[in-house]
Formats: C-alpha cells, structure tokens, sequence
C-alpha cells in the first residue's frame, strides 16, 4: 500500500502537500473527488476524516494513519521521509510557523479574490494590481540574500512559498507577477531545481493535474 491523498484533480491547497510529500520522498497516489463534491463524497471523508467541519486535502499513510488541515499536513510530511525538511533549532522552527503562515495569509486572500468563487472583479483587479505584489514584498523581505529561507538548507518553508508563489500568483496573474522581485523569482528557480522537485514537476502525476488558471481571476 501506498499513501493515499484525497482531494480533488485541482492544485489547489493539495499542491504544497504534494510537493512536501515528493521532496519527502514518500511516494503517494492522489484520490480525487469530482468538485464541488456530493453528499456521498462528503460523508466517505467524514468517515475517514471524522472532521464535521473540513476534511480535504487529507492525506492517510499507509499504515492507516490519517492527517487532515493542510497546513497541519505539511509540516507532518516535513517531519517524515528522507527530505530533512523541518528543522530542529527553535529559532528556525519559528521561522517554518512565521512563513507558513505568511503564505496561508496570502492563499486565503487570494482565494477570497476568485471571481469564480463569487469575488466580484474589483476585488480580483486589486489582488492582481496591489494585493498579491503586498504579500510577496513581505517574503521576499524575509528570504533577504540567502539561497533559502532558512538559509542555505531548503526547507519546507520554501516549498511552502513556492506554491503560492506559482499556484497563487505566476499561474493566475497575467504578465509578470514577480518583475519586482528577483530574490523570489530566484527562489522559484532554485526549488524547481532540487532533485526530487524536478522530478515529480516533470512526472505524469504531476502533469495530469490542471494548473489554476487566470480565469480564477476573471482574466
Ligand atoms: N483549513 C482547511 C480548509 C479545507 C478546505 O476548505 N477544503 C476545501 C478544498 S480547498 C473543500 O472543498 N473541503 C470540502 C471538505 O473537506 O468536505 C485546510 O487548509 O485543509
């Protein structure tokens, strides 16, 4: 048996899980739901979830063991497999929390912007114009000179950034989203670059997943 991670064939708030996961290098199979999800669909990951409330993306090992919020996931995964990807020293455990949550701070807006969620376009016009470009100037305030955010050893937190980055921001905001902001644009390079990133971005598993789009965005 394999990992099994349940959501829906999107990105989504699954894509940094699925990342984690490979850089990990916890081999997994994603189990998607069509969306919006049945009350069928719902009550089987309330059975396995127990959630009432949320239970997707959820992310069951193969010795049964279930996870669920995922930012909650994220740092489970860091703490498992062969990635080294959570720290120990408290100051950078501070630092993985601090941009976790920076990042989850700019997802939510982002997603509180998708005209097709029911944001009207003047709120998606803003994200697109101002609100995203607030968020990354604050990263890339943090990330400073280092290669990586904890410096030069690549963490969960910059596969966490690179998700946002891309899924939040390069692949939904026409034109380029991170001209004024080369330290991040580096970033993206340099994760895409690791071994095991590289190889699943190039992967069928990886590929067979649409991209969100600018259409999110009403562009
Ligand atoms: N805070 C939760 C939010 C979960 C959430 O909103 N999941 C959405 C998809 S991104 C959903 O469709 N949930 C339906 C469900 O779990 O029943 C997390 O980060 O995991």
């Amino acid at each position: 048996m394999t990992a099994k991670l349940y959501y829906y064939n999107a990105t989504g708030r699954a894509n940094q899980i699925r990342l984690a996961l490979a850089a990990a290098g916890i081999s997994f199979e994603n189990v998607n739901a069509t969306y919006p999800p049945s009350a069928e669909q719902r009550k089987e990951w309330t059975d396995i979830g127990m959630n009432t409330t949320t239970n997707v993306p959820m992310l069951v090992l193969a010795d049964g063991t279930v996870f669920t919020q995922s930012t909650a996931v994220v740092r489970a995964v860091a703490r498992m497999g062969d990635g080294g990807l959570m720290p120990t020293d408290n100051k950078e455990l501070y630092m993985v929390d601090k941009i976790l949550a920076d990042c989850e701070d700019l997802r939510t807006l982002a997603y509180s912007s998708f005209v097709a969620f029911g944001a009207p376009q003047s709120k998606a016009d803003d994200y697109i114009n101002s609100g995203f470009a607030k968020h990354v100037g604050n990263l890339e305030r943090q990330l400073g000179d280092n290669d990586f955010f904890l410096g030069s050893t690549f963490s969960i937190i910059d596969i966490s950034v690179y998700d946002v980055i891309t899924n939040k921001g390069t692949d939904i905001i026409p034109g380029d989203c991170l001209k004024d902001f080369p330290k991040i644009k580096a970033l993206v390079k340099k994760v895409e670059e690791q071994p095991k990133i590289a190889t699943y971005l190039a992967s069928d598993q990886c590929t067979a997943i649409p991209k969100f789009s600018p259409a999110l965005l009403g562009k």
